[in-house]
């Protein structure tokens, strides 16, 4: 997946090569030893490598140079240079985007935002946090913790991802279902323009009908109109009590009545309903070794996860809500976390999969939101057309090890992922575009929550018409009329 396997990007010729001359100007501006790292004079004073590669070892660029601008007023000097002198620019957070948006495709220089990462405020009456971009969103998150509060997404790349990235990418997560979109939760927004222009937009106001809401055109644009500085976000009071169940359910049909009596019978303190299919913890034991929560097998598992303040009361609620399910025949086996260790173990079985998954070598990813009653059947039409075609197996003369799906279950937000031994085309033309076909038929998303970067882009059609197509590139080019932020993804 390397740009040389998409043979149709071409470097785009009006982009400028990275000279020494450039070099020395960022060295000035940003000081030798702790911002720049630099292929390009050879004296790099780090390793450039991991700042080109992504996470899933599937997408490799070649930048020279990586810039780790300190304040807003770097980042904006940075950009402006960079727009005066036609040097594209990718803007990179904790590097764990899943669509290849955060390394370079060729030789675009990195705006790493690792050392942007100072807490400037927090407010505890209102919950209003205000953090550089760059902050770890697990560093964060403790520090809310000890304030009382919590930081509104959750998600497994917690101790790697930035805050700042989050909201790049406007990540979704495992307690969406409670705390809504980053659309909802971001107050404001200090971002910097490829010109240098500072948008001054971090405001602490929950209401603020003043004209346009611009600071939503950055929520999820994946880094391609500006570079963002600092969020101002509205966090809730973290919960006393937390609950967490793990369920075995003999079908969809199962999962789909235990998500609507979850709803009706824990209501307001219900935070998680993530959904686990036979395979895919198959294949976490299979990794891991670990001693499975259930002593059965099941088709299908859940992980109910509640939140409250009066932990007498949420017990209460779930202990009716347990016998309910069993006495009716919804859930056929389960499990209630009896210690903060157990939590933890019973999260692990979710939250490891992607990590698991990449044991084999390499996997194919789909993130997608289709109307709960099918979001299933996708997972086994798609294991049907994969093994007609002979390509799962045991052993390695067959590319597929397993095709499984889970996800966030009470977002309607499906994961199906095909774990392989190695990327393959005929593995390749099965899923393409049977699979954005499918989601296209339902009116679904092909990208519910990990956005589109270098992965997705020539399947956005599938999900946006053309009209909506259209005027976002009238966005992207009245932000970025040089086309220099985050060139070749998406837009
Ligand atoms: P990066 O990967 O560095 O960048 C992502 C994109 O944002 C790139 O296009 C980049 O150019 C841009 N960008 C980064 N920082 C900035 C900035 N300051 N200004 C402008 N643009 C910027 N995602 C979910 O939505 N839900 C999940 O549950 C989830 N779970 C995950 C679990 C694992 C194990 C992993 C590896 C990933 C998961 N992800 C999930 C995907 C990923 O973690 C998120 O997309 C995350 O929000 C990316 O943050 P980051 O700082 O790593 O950004
Ligand atoms: C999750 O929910 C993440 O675990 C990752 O969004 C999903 O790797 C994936 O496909
Ligand atoms: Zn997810």
């Amino acid at each position: 997946f390397t740009s040389e396997t998409y043979p149709e990007i071409k470097r785009d010729p009006k982009f400028a090569q990275i000279s020494e001359d450039h070099v020395r100007f960022f060295k000035e501006l940003l000081g030798k030893d702790s911002a720049v790292i630099d292929g390009v004079t050879k004296d790099a004073t780090d390793d450039i490598e991991p700042f080109n590669g992504d996470w899933m070892r599937k997408y490799r660029g070649h930048t020279k140079l990586v810039l780790k601008p300190g304040s807003t007023e770097e980042v904006s000097k940075v950009l402006k240079y960079c727009n005066d002198n036609m040097l594209a620019v990718v803007p990179q957070g904790g590097n764990s985007g899943l669509v290849g948006g955060s390394v370079p495709v060729f030789d675009e220089i990195v705006i790493n935002m690792s050392r942007m990462n100072q807490i400037r405020s927090f407010d505890d009456v209102s919950g209003t946090l205000v953090a550089d971009a760059g902050c770890i969103l697990e560093t964060t998150d403790n520090f809310l913790a000890e304030k009382g509060y919590i930081f509104p997404l959750d998600l497994g790349a917690k101790g790697s991802c930035h805050i700042g990235g989050n909201v790049a990418t406007n990540a979704g997560g495992l307690r969406l279902l409670r705390y809504g979109s980053l659309h909802g939760s971001v107050l404001g927004i200090e971002a910097v323009l490829p010109d240098g222009t500072i948008v001054d937009d971090l405001s602490k106001l929950r209401k603020n009908n003043t004209g346009y809401d611009l600071k939503q055109l950055f929520i999820g644009a994946e880094g391609t109109i500006g570079i963002i500085t600092a969020i101002s976000v509205h966090c809730p009071q973290r919960s006393k009590a937390i609950n967490v169940a793990f369920f075995g359910l003999e079908s969809f049909e199962k999962v789909q009545q235990a998500f609507k009596e979850a709803k009706g019978q824990l209501s307001e303190i219900l935070s998680a309903f993530e959904l686990m299919d036979r395979p895919s913890q198959g294949l976490v034991k299979k990794v891991t070794d670990n001693k499975e929560p259930l002593e059965s097998e099941y088709p299908f598992y859940c992980l109910i996860e509640t939140s409250g303040s009066n932990s007498e009361h949420d017990n209460e609620k779930l202990e009716t809500f347990l016998e309910y399910v069993m006495e009716n025949e919804i859930v056929s086996d389960g499990v209630v976390a009896q210690d903060e260790t157990q939590v933890r173990s019973l999260w692990g079985w979710r939250e490891g999969i992607p990590e698991c998954l990449g044991h084999w070598g390499g996997v194919y990813k789909y993130d997608v939101s289709i109307p709960l009653s099918e979001l299933y059947d996708l997972v086994n039409e798609t294991r049907e057309k994969i093994e007609a075609a002979g390509l799962k197996g045991d052993n390695d003369s067959f590319p597929v090890v397993d095709v499984v799906g889970y996800g966030h279950m009470g977002d309607s937000n499906l994961h199906l992922n095909v774990a392989v031994r190695r990327y393959d085309k005929a593995v390749e033309k099965v899923l393409e575009p049977f699979v954005y076909e499918w989601i296209a038929k339902r009116s679904g998303s092909i990208s519910a929550e990990h956005g589109l970067g270098l992965a997705k882009k020539n399947y956005i059609g599938y999900s946006r018409s053309d009209n909506m197509i259209g005027l976002m590139k009238q966005i992207k080019n009245l932000y970025d009329p040089n086309g220099i932020m985050n060139p070749y993804k998406y837009i």
